[in-house]
């Protein structure tokens, strides 16, 4: 992907169409390369809000979303998509083949490309052992793998796009913690160079980012690592000890 992936966020606020109360409120945070920037914050907080601003699912009411330097608003759509991979918190995948789910924004992917995707997001496996391998048939929703095969798979999907940034909506919250931990090892090691941003429930998934963003009610009220959040901000400290 064009350019190295930095997401900013200057005074950006935020509305659903027809409600009264803003859903994001002066949000400034810079994510940059090389970096992963965690969000944390109670159910409708906004973290998802927040994330889906950066594809341009909905444009900020004031404010500017910008990668490396350019509104998201003058990106064309194109551009857009080639720069931002997102895993959503309900991950999706369209029936077809595991293949056809996984080149969904990589059509170019070749077969090897598509299994490394698939052993950094920890599928290898449950994928070889399906009749058909890359072609074992995917019913629509994806109801016929379990709820962690699927966020593996959009995990996967994400991977073989290549974009610089990353947004991960909650997409490590159905795998157990063995796993979950493995797969945020590999990523560091494979995507070492992106973007990520993503959003969190479990305290161990967060521990690591080198900036944490303790997102309440719309508002940014806390930031920084772990560390420094426990001796500092008291949201964070009722959170992580919820
Ligand atoms: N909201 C809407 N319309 C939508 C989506 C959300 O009005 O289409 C509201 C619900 C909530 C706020 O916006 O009051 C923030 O929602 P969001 O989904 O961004 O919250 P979250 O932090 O992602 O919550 P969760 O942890 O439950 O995923
Ligand atoms: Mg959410």
């Amino acid at each position: 992907a064009a350019g190295r992936g930095r997401v900013e966020f200057r005074d950006v606020s935020f509305g659903y169409p027809g409600a009264e109360e803003p859903v994001l409120k002066d949000i400034s945070f810079t994510a940059e390369p090389g970096r992963t920037t965690a969000i944390i914050g109670s159910t409708g907080a906004g973290k998802t809000t927040l994330l889906n601003l950066i594809p341009r699912l909905y444009d900020a009411g004031g404010g500017q979303v910008l990668i490396d330097g350019v509104p998201v608003d003058r990106l064309t759509r194109e551009a857009l998509s080639e720069a931002v991979a997102a895993v959503p918190q309900k991950p999706y995948l369209f029936s077809g083949t595991i293949a056809s789910n996984l080149r969904y924004g990589a059509q170019g992917a070749t077969d090897e490309e598509l299994w490394e995707a698939l052993e950094i997001a920890q599928a290898t496996d449950f994928v070889r052992d399906k009749d058909g391998g890359l072609d074992a048939p995917i019913s629509q929703g994806g109801t016929n793998v379990s709820g962690g095969q699927r966020q593996r798979l959009c995990i996967a999907r994400a991977l073989a796009a290549r974009p610089s940034v990353y947004l991960f909506d909650d997409s490590f919250s159905a795998l157990d913690v063995a796993t979950d931990a493995r797969l945020r090892a590999a990523l560091k090691r494979s995507i070492a160079d992106a973007t990520v941003i993503l959003v969190a429930q479990r305290v161990a998934t967060i521990t690591e980012a080198d900036e944490i963003l303790v997102l309440d009610d719309g508002r940014i009220v806390g930031r920084g690592t772990h560390e420094q959040l426990l001796e500092t901000n008291e949201t964070y400290r009722e959170i992580v000890e919820s």
